[in-house]
């Protein structure tokens, strides 16, 4: 057994598990068991009749001891009585309000946090733990991520990366042999240092990322321009100690994700690579996730500090007007490679020369951004591509031919199957067919096909899809292909909305009055940019200021506190999210950057249109 430490205890202390419902704990001071606890009697002073004192200490004892016990069983027994009772109060307002257990009872819009915690644990793709941000995948997640890693793994093996797999664990020397890179993420590393009651002679870290565990075997492997490129990837877990919030998939302190690392000969091939991996990222978004991305490279401020420039799929979550980094893709330069000695002798022949090298990586909080994207008061609604199960085959059986509807249903999803649709039918006995369409519209299957008597004797059934609900009657003979028709409309149609969405929350700003209003209402600004560290430093300062002002003055209005009422007072401040690529910027319907253009925040001379937002 080994123990990881914190390295610092008090801002752990201070996000301690605000994320998960609460679990009970043993508070130390009874055994779990109902033994009493081991603080016997006091000791006996040793003086005059010995045993006469011993034996009244003793009887004192027993007597104190059974006192004592008597009211933790009172204790008990009210606390039982007092949750029962809320748990009675709880069931009947639910069913007052027609909600089930199963069911989600708080809306998207209504309670963001609240809708999002209910719809991961409802719809089973997260389990809490007691560890705070750690969650448990359950397989209706776990599967999704399978799909994800099945189609980024085919296409960066078409690029020619190869898997490989590394240690999880790094030695003090190696981890802080690159310290440039290191430096703002210190306190995020997890440390071993005993195992079982023994210290360790030195800690180990646990890997936040493995630059420093694969590059000293990068520069064993490249000797001559005949071992470039090296492609590798590794699928793995990685362990990074938050101190903001935990957020299932989007903030947790172990999450999964590949992470890539190549090196080239020329800085050329390093570039292409760049975008090559950022274009499949945006794909994976787009075309899997139907979570729509805006590319561009990261500020000075925002890059990878050890590398040489970072590019980004960002994403935007409407519900709370926040953007979020979907995944990086960075271009390394020669740092890495100076640092660790990784250099190759040319086909020219002369002196060695150091690599290009580029990294990149996707993580598990994909599934939450498209989880957070398309989800609605009923529950998931998950795009058909990434999803689990595609369509749910529901026989509506009347009484006398259950047994024919059944095996109509079972038939129809055989044939689904056969056709390459993941699809299963519902054939439990115990459940309606009322509480089998909220079940399965509450974990987000896109199709469900209903058989009932009617459609049995007309050889047809019926398919309603989750996103919009609508319903069609589809022939069983040509079922499959209309079946998987629709969910190739139900894939377009919930990135098109998506997008649309998006769209509606970017404005193009030019000075710096509109600029605070519009985060406000929940939105992005595209603005022409100096791109100074300075100014990106101001404008944090000054529009976390502008919405403590706003947060003081709501609060004031409501006669309360600032912090006890308005998330946006502790979480206001704007970041650059990317420049947005010339491609994206046409898309938004950004025009040329006008001669003489200034910087809507400082007045300087402006650089380039920069999209900014409030983010995760
Ligand atoms: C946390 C602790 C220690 C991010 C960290 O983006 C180190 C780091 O280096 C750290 N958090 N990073 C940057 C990771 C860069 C890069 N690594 C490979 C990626 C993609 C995959």
């Amino acid at each position: 057994m080994a123990a990881v430490a914190e390295k610092d205890t008090k801002t752990a202390a201070l996000a301690a598990p605000v994320d998960a419902p609460a679990v009970s704990t043993t508070d130390g001071a009874a055994p779990a068991d109902g033994a009493p606890p081991a603080d016997g009697p006091p000791p006996a002073d040793g003086t005059a009749s010995p045993e006469l004192d011993a034996e009244a200490v003793a009887a004192k004892a027993a007597r104190q001891l059974e006192k004592k016990l008597k009211k933790e069983a009172q204790k008990k027994e009210q606390k039982e009585k007092k949750e029962k009772k809320a748990a009675a109060a709880a069931a009947a307002s639910a069913k007052k309000k027609g909600e089930s257990k199963e069911g989600m009872d708080v809306g998207k819009e209504e309670d963001f946090p609240r809708w999002y915690n209910q719809v991961i644990t409802k719809s089973e793709l997260i389990e809490f733990y007691d560890i705070s941000g750690c969650y448990i995948l359950r397989p209706w997640s776990f599967a999704m991520w399978d799909t994800i890693r099945e189609f980024v793994d085919a296409a960066i093996k078409k690029q020619g990366v190869q898997n490989a797999y590394f240690p999880l664990f790094v030695s003090e020397d190696r981890l802080e042999k690159e310290a440039s890179h290191i430096e703002g993420f210190a306190p995020e590393v997890a440390w071993v240092t005993r195992s079982g009651q023994t210290d360790l002679d030195k800690p180990i870290a646990v890997r936040p990322t493995s630059e420093t565990i694969m590059y000293p075997a990068f520069a064993k492997w490249i000797r001559s321009h005949r071992d470039l490129p090296l492609k590798l990837n590794q699928w793995s877990n990685v362990v990074r100690w938050e101190f903001k919030h935990p957020t299932p998939f989007l903030r947790s302190r172990e999450f999964l994700w590949q992470e890539g690392h190549t090196a080239f000969a020329t800085q050329e091939e390093a570039d292409a690579e760049v975008l090559a991996i950022l274009d499949l990222y945006r794909d994976t978004y787009e075309t899997l996730l139907a979570v729509p991305v805006i590319r561009g490279r990261k500020s000075e401020k925002e890059k990878f500090a050890g590398g040489l420039y970072t590019t980004t799929v960002e994403g935007f979550i409407p519900s709370t007007g926040r953007a979020i980094q979907g995944a990086t893709s960075h271009c390394l330069g020669q740092n890495f490679g100076k640092m660790f000695g990784i250099t190759y002798l040319p086909e020219s022949g002369g002196a060695a020369k150091t690599v290009w090298q580029n990294s990149w990586g996707l993580t598990t909080r994909s599934i939450g951004v498209m989880v957070m994207t398309h989800g609605d008061d009923k529950g998931l609604v998950l795009p058909p591509r990434v999803a689990t199960l595609q369509v749910i085959v529901i026989p509506i059986v009347v009484k006398g031919r259950e047994e024919e509807m059944a095996t109509h249903a079972r038939r129809i999803a055989d044939e689904l199957s056969a056709a390459g649709l993941r699809a299963d039918v519902d054939a439990r006995t115990d459940k309606t067919p009322g509480w089998k369409f909220s079940q399965w519209e509450l974990k987000g299957v896109p199709v469900r096909v209903e058989l009932g008597p009617r459609d049995v004797d007309a050889s047809s059934a019926v398919a309603v899809r989750r996103d919009t609900f609508a319903k069609t009657t589809f022939p069983w003979t040509s079922l499959a292909d209309d079946v998987r028709a629709l969910l190739d409309h139900v894939q377009a149609d919930m990135l098109e909305r998506a997008r649309n969405t998006v769209a509606s929350r970017i404005s193009i700003v030019h000075g710096w009055e509109g600029f605070v209003p519009i985060l406000d209402a929940k939105g992005m600004a595209v603005a022409p940019w100096c791109t100074t560290v300075e100014c990106e430093e101001d404008v944090k300062k000054r529009s976390e200021e502008a919405s403590l002002a706003a947060a003081a003055a709501a609060a004031a209005a409501q006669g309360s506190s600032v912090g006890e009422t308005d998330e946006r007072a502790l979480s206001g401040a704007a970041k650059t999210l990317c420049m947005p690529f010339k491609e994206e910027l046409d898309r938004m319907g950004v025009p040329e950057m006008a001669e003489g253009a200034k910087c809507f925040a400082c007045d300087g001379a402006a650089e380039s249109f920069t999209l900014w937002g409030r983010s995760y």
